[in-house]
């Protein structure tokens, strides 16, 4: 349901607008989040932004898609960022990360919620023939990266898969990796970053972050992205709620994807597995004392104790148990409530919010739309709603920026920006 479909001039001049951006930030087969700070393919970005696309072009949101896959690594991994073409307008580029495949990459993934685009983009599809072509061809990429995600980060079967990077978690310098993060080195060298020749650096992470980010990187390129020596010695590993919540839904999209299109395949029973041991385990992330799911820095076996808007996306998962759903629930009203608009990703009470510093207290569009979904599918209709509502007034107020200031709904970050015009069109207009 859409609360707010009126068709009023304004929404229709919102529309265009959206259509508009992301025609300009299309570099012929992919999306550029935005112009200058982001000029590549990112992984997370392109999901979402076919979202937008298949509003208006469903063969170019396909392509968006195919054109992602196709930077896949033989082991399965998707990485986060493709770099199709060179640029000089960000760092760190193709020749900091080293890897040595045939699309220039990074070496780390990111948030796999393309298995639930794809799903949604089938479901919706004008032309279903074209589309059923287009997911039969796409499938077993899909099922790849999946496993490779349970094969490579959690070898051990915990249920659980880890993560290396804070890049990987797409929420870069959220307050949940502070300690596990303090722990990684800095890096050696000098460097310069070119995102504060985008963005005030009021609204970036601090260079201590991008110290150890770098360090990271660099970690990866002298152990040769070797997986195994990587799983055993990195100097950074968590359990990210968020990835973890958005593989599981993305699993389980991919076993009813498989449904629909009448696959018989083997790896398919694998990945049921891997759902039910995912459900098992996602006990060991609820903090009984704060009732709230959390990360977990897993090399010192703790949990990241800070509330942030990732531990929401259990309900896009269906990870929350009947009580965990109405608490989360109740949160998810109070957290609403404790800014001007939606939800905030770090919670307004907690002393490491800051309202413009990135993934510290921003609001996110595509983090809300997938935590509103998680409520409309568990019945909390209601909440889903003023969600919906609270982001529209965002847009209406301040337009197609990256993200958002909770407390006055201004624009920050980069403008024009990919994944926000692809939400609104999908969700909000
Ligand atoms: C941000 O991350 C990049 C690194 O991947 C950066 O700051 O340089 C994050 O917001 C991430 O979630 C997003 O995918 C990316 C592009 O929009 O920017």
């Amino acid at each position: 349901t859409n609360v707010n479909k009126v068709n009023s001039s304004e929404t229709a001049a919102l529309i265009k607008k959206a259509k508009e951006t992301l025609v300009a930030n299309d570099l012929g087969g992919y999306t550029v989040p935005t112009h200058g700070l982001y000029p590549f393919q990112w992984n997370w970005d392109s999901a979402i932004t076919a979202l937008g696309w298949k509003h208006f072009n469903e063969p170019r949101a396909w392509q968006e898609i195919e054109v992602l896959l196709d930077g896949q690594w033989d082991n399965g991994m998707v990485p986060h960022i493709l770099f199709h073409q060179d640029s000089t307008t960000y760092f760190p580029g193709p020749d900091v990360w080293g890897s040595d495949k045939r699309v220039k990459s990074t070496s780390i993934s990111q948030p796999p919620v393309v298995a639930s685009v794809v799903k949604d983009m089938l479901e919706t599809a004008d032309d279903k023939t074209f589309a059923r072509g287009k997911a039969e061809s796409l499938f077993s990429s899909l099922v790849d990266y999946h496993l490779w995600w349970y094969k490579e980060r959690d070898p051990l079967n915990t249920g659980l898969v880890v993560s290396y990077h804070p890049w990987e978690s797409g929420m870069d310098n959220s307050p949940a990796w502070d300690e596990a993060l303090a722990a990684v080195p800095c890096v050696d060298w000098e460097y310069e970053r070119r995102d504060l020749g985008h963005v005030d650096s009021s609204q970036r992470p601090h260079k201590s972050e991008y110290d150890r980010f770098l360090f990271l990187v660099d970690f990866f390129k002298k152990h040769k992205f070797d997986s195994e020596v990587i799983f055993n010695e990195c100097p950074y590993k968590v359990n990210d709620i968020g990835i973890i919540a958005i593989l599981h839904k993305g699993s389980k999209d991919i076993l009813a994807l498989g449904e629909t299109l009448g696959i018989q395949d083997e790896r398919l029973d694998y990945i049921a597995e891997r759902i039910a041991l995912t459900q098992s385990a996602i006990s060991t992330l609820w903090c009984p004392e704060a009732q709230y799911f959390y990360c977990r820095n897993v090399l010192t076996d703790t949990l990241c104790k800070v509330r942030t808007s990732a531990g929401m996306l259990t309900l896009f998962a269906g990870l929350a148990n009947t009580e965990q759903k109405e608490i989360l629930n109740t949160k998810a009203q109070q957290w609403n409530a404790a800014s001007q608009y939606c939800i905030a990703s770090t919670h307004p009470e907690e002393s490491r919010y800051e309202p413009q510093r990135y993934w510290r207290g921003p609001i996110w569009l595509h983090i809300n739309w997938m935590i509103a979904l998680g409520f409309e599918n568990e019945g909390f209709q209601q909440t889903a709603d003023k969600l919906q509502s609270d982001c529209r007034a965002l847009v209406d107020l301040s337009g197609y920026y990256e993200y958002f200031n909770p407390e006055t709904g201004a624009g920050c970050g980069g403008k024009d920006f990919s994944w926000t015009a692809a939400i609104a069109l999908h969700w909000l207009l």
